[in-house]
């Protein structure tokens, strides 16, 4: 049986409007599904689909007594990141989507999608998920509706974002709203069984900027298909901010308080995927005098407020973190969030209905189930077999974080006081360095690299850029990008945060890490704090402006002078090497490279050679 557009219509609810029905009318009759749905976000619905996907294999209810309300999915091996390779820009110009983004014509592209679309849904169920990224109604958020064949993604949109009924009020009411439509791409025929993990090999993850739209196909996992997130918060809003001059970034949100003045600092930090933005935003301080709380893990929304200030909303409503290497040591506040209704996606089963994975609180048991459905004992460990995959993901609610902060859901976001950016680097990269000027600070975010993680297809561990950790995030042209951000930073003026540059995976000879880390970052952010208000001077370097050793707070840390000495040292060599292979990558973008940014490589290079 296919969905006629009668079915649609009748089950469209009343605050749905004419243009929506239309629409999912049109989508209906090209995807053929056996049922349509929209979906009100209610505890019902939730309740019914998940019971639903743990009949059906799809979801493992875990033990409630240890995780209520939490499920465990397995996807398939081919399915575990998103695939870079197979994201496409589609804009009319090439040139407009630059030389880092995979291009497509819109034209050939539709005429692809809708071959790949055509009859995909069969035998399957067509959810409509309104839902809002940002505070419902909030002047910073955006509406946007996902249509999709997965109650995995309906479940975890549920999680990720404002979903259902309220955000379709708005819609009602006449907000704009980006329409994204998703399939796993695998038509089931009459009487034939679902799998588990139901996904395509051919994905296709497409963006049209100009018109506002996202088509998705083939994937079922993460950002691939939760549309809200990368493709939306980040793509897609990226070109809608570069054209009404505001900011979408890869950016956690924090916001430190410093416990006897009451005075409080936001804070935003860049850093590609899997770098530790959900760790650094639930900081629990190791120096005494502060508090952190939690406003958003990885993406921000920046707009210049009434006030004149840089105002941040995070436009998400839940986490989607890397397990492994979570614990309550590395981030006792994201464990304590997961405590119930989540979802968690790869990891490992215990014996006992519970999670696990590498670098989690408990030592590995006898037996687990693994992320692939199989037995796993020490023994595939001492093989160096993983149990849960090194992309693996929990998502859970953010207002389930212990230190979440109360403005976290504030319409108008909060002042950003600084900006940090940051990658994975064994080398060359102090721990921090404060901007030259403004130009420099886009210059530092333009040149960022970082070692490859796992939240992507490719080669763990290699170096590569990632400007601003917006690489696979940027929706145009990533030389025009910059050029957005200087344009943004005139705009604000001298209220506009100082940037940043930190690196908190430096290594020693023996390559060891050379800084703590987690909670020690604290002191990193001591000095910026102090450094915004105005407390402390700065020494001239390389690559910045540098802490003085007798300001920065190393209490308790086996930290001396000569070891301080090591976390900032700069090898002009290595960093000669360093800026042949920026100015190198920077040729890609032909004249699009703004004058500043390349004045900025100038700057750089001369300091160098007064360094040698
Ligand atoms: O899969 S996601 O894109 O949501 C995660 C990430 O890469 O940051
Ligand atoms: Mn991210």
């Amino acid at each position: 049986m296919t969905v006629t557009e009668k079915n649609v219509r009748d089950a469209a609810p009343s605050n749905a409007p004419a243009e929506v029905v239309d629409w999912v009318v049109k989508i209906a009759d090209l995807t053929k599904p056996e049922a349509v749905e929209f979906c009100d976000g209610s505890q019902e619905e939730w309740d019914r689909l998940t019971n639903q996907m743990v009949e059906s294999g799809m979801f493992t209810r875990l033990n409630p007594e240890k995780r209520p309300n939490c499920f465990l999915a397995r996807s398939l091996p081919s399915d575990v990141a998103r695939v870079e390779s197979r994201t496409f820009i589609c804009c009319e110009k090439e040139e407009d989507a630059g030389p880092t983004n995979n291009w497509a014509d819109p034209k050939e592209m539709k005429i692809t999608l809708k071959e790949k679309f055509t009859g995909c849904m069969a035998g399957r169920t067509l959810y409509v998920i309104p839902f809002s990224m940002g505070p419902l109604g909030g002047p910073i958020s955006q509406l946007g509706i996902e249509l999709t064949d997965s109650p995995y993604v309906v479940c975890n949109m549920r999680i990720m974002t404002r979903m259902g009924t309220k955000a379709m009020d708005l819609i009602n009411e006449g907000a704009e709203w980006v329409p994204a439509v998703h399939s796993v791409g695998v038509p089931l025929a009459e009487g034939q069984k679902d799998t588990a993990w139901p996904c395509n090999d051919e994905k296709y993850i497409t963006h049209f900027p100009e018109t506002n739209e996202i088509w998705s196909f083939g994937s079922g996992y993460g950002g691939n298909a939760l549309l809200g997130k990368k493709c939306y918060a980040l793509r897609i809003a990226s070109t809608m901010a570069r054209r009404d001059g505001w900011m979408a970034e890869h950016m956690l949100i924090l916001r430190l308080t410093d416990e006897k003045s009451g005075k409080q600092y936001h804070v935003t930090a860049a850093f590609p995927s899997a770098c530790g933005k959900t760790n650094l935003a639930m900081l629990q301080p190791t120096i005494p005098g502060y508090k952190v709380e939690t406003v958003g893990d990885d993406i921000a929304w920046m707009r210049p407020g009434p006030d004149g200030t840089l105002r941040a909303i995070n436009p998400e409503a839940g986490f989607f973190g890397v397990a492994p290497g979570t614990s309550h040591e590395t981030n006792p506040m994201a464990m304590e969030t997961m405590k119930e209704n989540s979802i968690f996606t790869n990891v490992a089963l215990t014996d006992d209905g519970d999670v696990w994975w590498e670098g989690c609180d408990e030592p590995l048991p006898e037996h687990l189930i693994d992320w692939q459905g199989n037995d796993y004992t020490p023994a595939d460990a001492a093989e160096g077999k993983k149990a849960a995959h090194p992309n693996s993901r929990f998502t859970t609610p953010a207002a389930q974080c212990p230190i979440i902060c109360p403005d976290w859901e504030a319409p108008e976001g909060v002042p950003v006081d600084a900006i940090l950016f940051g990658g994975r680097r064994a080398t060359n990269v102090p721990l921090v360095a404060e901007q030259y000027e403004p130009a420099h600070g886009v210059f530092i975010g333009a040149s960022v690299a970082s070692e490859q993680t796992a939240a992507a297809e490719g080669a763990v561990g290699s170096l590569r850029h990632d400007p601003f950790a917006m690489l696979p995030f940027c929706g145009y042209n990533m030389a025009d990008y910059w050029g957005h951000w200087l344009d943004m930073q005139k705009t604000v003026g001298d209220k506009f945060p100082k940037v940043y540059q930190v690196n908190w995976f430096r290594k020693d000879e023996d390559g060891k890490f050379m800084w703590p880390g987690y909670g020690d970052n604290s002191r990193v952010l001591d000095w910026i704090v102090r450094r915004a208000a105005g407390e402390v001077e700065a020494v001239e370097g390389v690559t910045g402006l540098y802490p003085k050793f007798e300001d920065f707070n190393l209490d308790g840390l086996d930290i001396d002078e000569e070891k301080w000495n090591k976390l900032f040292a700069i090898d002009p060599e290595a960093w000669e090497a360093e800026m042949k292979d920026t100015e190198k990558y920077f040729e890609q973008f032909g004249d699009h490279i703004p004058a500043e940014v390349a004045e900025q490589l100038e700057k750089f290079r001369a300091r160098i050679a007064a360094a040698k």
